[in-house]
């Protein structure tokens, strides 16, 4: 069934100029971008988008490198999407990923791996309304 989940193309893919082989990719997985834009976030909506690892040790830092320059949310819909979009950028330490996804690929380590992905269908509405509202989503008809 068709799903919708959120992909942030993150600053260090911004800053490499990754982001067209980066969509290319994920548009060549199946995947149909409803929504798109590219954004800096500040301090305050970086933490409140990661508020959920408020208090771990990498919080401060990951915040810090999500306000560091602008990036690219994306509303993306396909069929099983967050578990797809999951399996294609890979685990989130590059290390760990399996061969072929987009963070063994491209990303330099835990803490600046190119994309982020929403880990399920409940999180990808809160993640896709935190950017964007109901009539910036449009199909590809
Ligand atoms: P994911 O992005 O794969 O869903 P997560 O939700 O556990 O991973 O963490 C969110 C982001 O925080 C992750 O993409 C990078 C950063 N992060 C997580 N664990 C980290 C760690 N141990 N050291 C540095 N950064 C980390
Ligand atoms: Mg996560």
């Amino acid at each position: 069934m068709k799903e919708r989940t959120l992909a942030i193309l993150k600053p260090d893919c911004v800053r490499k100029n990754l982001t067209g082989q980066i969509i290319a990719r994920i548009e060549a997985a199946g995947f149909k971008i409803l929504g798109i834009k590219k954004v800096r976030m500040t301090k305050e909506t970086a933490g409140a988008f990661y508020a959920v690892h408020k208090g771990k040790p990498f919080y401060d830092g990951l915040v810090e490198f999500m306000s560091s320059g602008p990036c690219i949310p994306m509303a993306l819909e396909k069929d099983n999407a967050v578990v797809d979009f999951r399996n294609l950028i890979g685990a989130t330490d590059p290390k760990d990923a399996a061969p072929g996804t987009i963070r063994k690929d491209y990303a330099d380590n835990k803490g600046e791996n190119i994309v982020h992905g929403s880990d399920s269908p409940e999180n990808a509405k809160i993640e896709i309304s935190f950017f964007f509202s109901e009539k910036e989503l449009l199909e590809n008809l």
